[in-house]
């Protein structure tokens, strides 16, 4: 199955992990492949985002460490948690994790965050080798949930290239019942349809910003194989939030038909 003549339908039928499946099914059900990257700085501001921008997106992504007033892992888990069932989005936390497997073990379950008790997908780079996978895995994989691996980042002058996105690509191969996908300008896998591509760095407006960030549109970045499209500013900084989400939702599930259907 190639990524690019899949339709979601098929992919969240032929999903061995449930998080991949769930996030299918539910992209299908509310007929968008946008991510909203609540990039604020307290909880009451990432619950409003969760709340109001919910019913348009599938996934909403987290820097948890960025929010000045968290708590508990438990009060966090208590209030996000009903938000994702009621609106039907999964969590995603952009952590990063970028240590030895025994590191991360601890980073991704303890400290105050306890990611594993609420985000469904976190993200690592491949940097250390691929016991940071084996480590992340034994956390997360008894309780169902995802990893993604950094195989491209949208910055300029990123050193995530070439021999690099190969090696993460065989990396995420050797570990298809954890790893379900990528972060990627471009489906790093275009004939394997089991693995999801996210790509950040969308703007429908602006081709950059000051530190290095660069945007593509909903429609460029569906074409090179995107499947779940994440937008930060694009979305939280304009006038109307939520008019804002129906424009990337609609602009990118567009895209994403006028993919299937152009095969
Ligand atoms: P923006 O406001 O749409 O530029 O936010 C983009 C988000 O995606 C932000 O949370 C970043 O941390 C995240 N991001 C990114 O921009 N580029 C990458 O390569 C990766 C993550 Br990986």
């Amino acid at each position: 199955m190639a990524t690019a003549t899949t339709s979601f339908e098929q992919r969240a039928a032929a999903a061995t992990n449930p998080t991949t499946k769930h996030l299918f099914e539910l992209m299908v059900r509310k007929q968008t492949n946008l991510a909203v990257a609540a990039d604020v700085t307290t909880v009451a501001e990432l619950l409003h985002i969760a709340d109001v921008l919910g019913p348009h997106i599938c996934v909403l992504k987290t820097h948890v460490d960025i929010l000045s007033d968290f708590t508990t892992a438990d009060a966090f888990a208590a209030k996000l948690r009903p938000l994702a069932d009621k609106h039907g989005f999964v969590v995603f936390e952009d952590r990063k994790f970028a240590d030895i497997g025994n590191t991360v073990k601890h980073q991704y379950r303890d400290g105050v965050h306890r990611i594993v008790e609420w985000a469904d997908i976190v993200d690592a780079h491949t940097v250390p080798g691929p016991g940071i996978v084996q480590g992340l895995k034994e956390v997360g994989l008894p309780r169902g949930r995802g990893l993604l691996l950094l195989a491209e980042m949208s910055s300029a002058g990123s050193l995530a290239t070439g021999e690099y996105t190969r090696a993460s690509i065989e990396m995420a191969k050797q570990h298809k019942d954890f790893v379900i996908g990528f972060i990627a300008q471009r489906a790093p896998i275009p004939d394997d349809a089991s693995f999801i591509t996210m790509t950040p760095g969308i703007n429908l407006t602006v081709s950059g910003d000051a530190t290095g960030q660069q945007y593509r549109t909903p429609a460029q970045a569906v074409e090179t194989g995107s499947d779940v499209l994440i937008v930060g500013r694009g979305v939280y900084t304009a006038a109307d939030p939520v008019a804002s989400a129906i424009a990337y939702k609609q602009a990118g599930w567009a895209a994403y038909l006028a993919r299937v259907q152009a095969l």
